[in-house]
């Protein structure tokens, strides 16, 4: 059994858990080493507002002052953000360490499905997922994200996977590890900027409350986590041969500087934002966006099942 102390679910959280209301859980690695400050807090904030918009109660994961955080309060958000890529990138190794140690992190997709798990939180939004990354026969580099999902039960909204990751290679390892890819309105898993990639889903469900049936089976049947994949708005697709351009220069650039390990991501993340000269970050924040509200509304189909 965990020790209380480890965990500090906030009170509105508690209250929303309590009472049956529609909560929906944000990640922080996205915060701390996704985006530069300040548009992360702004971010961060806009993306809370979304989940309010829509009928949930927003709950920012991340770890501070030895505790495992289920909801923050504007102080603290603004703390995250501010510390940015100072702070640590929690994956689920690193969990007891800065626990342990008492340091402030950003939680990855699989951090905050374990923190949504402990905290009893059923849905949660952000970006894009961790994957297979290019040349991982070489480099094993296969993000700790892959396995989360095979044992913790929490249903993640995304706009698929950038393909600064190898998208077939990452589909085959969510296969392998049990894991339903399901598309809101889509047959085509998303590439997060473009809409879609040439890999379908398993399964395209047109509404929220046909994902929230699905999910509710999914855990009747004690399975784990489900990805959700949502496309980028249309408006905010961008183009598919000048998002290519950037990917591949940040991927030479990376190799080149022998960046490798979790400051890949973070990396390859800015690196795009420089060369789109922020484009690539408005998408990003449109993307975020859109899946909060959609978790939302998933979120609130669950409550009334
Ligand atoms: N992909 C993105 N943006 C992100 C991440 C991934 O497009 O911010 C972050 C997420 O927090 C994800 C983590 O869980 O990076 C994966 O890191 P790694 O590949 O080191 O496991
Ligand atoms: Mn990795």
């Amino acid at each position: 059994m965990i020790k209380e102390s480890f965990l500090k679910v906030d009170n509105k959280i508690t209250d929303a858990l309590k009472s049956g209301k529609a909560i929906v859980a944000l990640e922080s690695t996205i915060i701390t080493h996704g985006m530069p400050y300040p548009q992360n807090l702004e971010m961060a904030r806009e993306v809370e507002q979304v989940v309010r918009d829509n009928g949930a109660v927003p709950a920012t994961i991340a770890i501070m002052g030895g505790q495992m955080r289920a909801g923050l309060s504007e102080g603290d958000l603004e703390r995250l953000a501010k510390e940015g890529a100072s702070a640590a990138k929690a994956s689920r190794r690193d969990m007891a360490a800065i626990l342990a140690t008492k340091k402030m992190a950003g939680t990855t997709v699989a951090t905050t499905m374990q923190i949504c798990a402990l905290a009893g939180i059923k849905i949660f939004a952000t970006g894009g997922i961790g994957g297979v990354h290019r040349g991982a026969s070489e480099t094993f580099d296969i993000s700790a994200d892959l396995n989360e999902f095979s044992k913790t039960p929490v249903g993640v909204v995304c706009a698929g996977a950038k393909s600064i990751l190898d998208i077939a290679k990452t589909l085959e390892v969510l296969e392998t590890n049990g894991v339903p890819v399901i598309g809101y309105g889509t047959d085509f898993f998303p590439a997060f900027y473009l809409r879609k990639t040439g890999f379908l889903v398993d399964q395209n469900f047109e509404t929220p409350e046909q994902i929230a049936k699905m999910l509710d089976v999914q855990w009747q049947l004690k399975m784990g986590g489900v990805l959700i994949a949502n496309p980028i708005p249309v408006e905010n697709e961008m183009d598919k041969s000048e998002i290519d351009r950037y990917i591949s220069q940040a991927l030479s650039e990376a190799e080149k500087r022998n960046i490798t390990g979790k400051d890949i991501t973070p990396f390859l993340l800015k690196s795009i934002f420089e060369m789109s000269n922020g484009k690539s970050l408005k998408a990003n924040i449109a993307l975020v966006k859109n899946n909060a509200k959609v978790a939302a509304k998933i979120a609130l189909a669950m409550t009334k099942q």
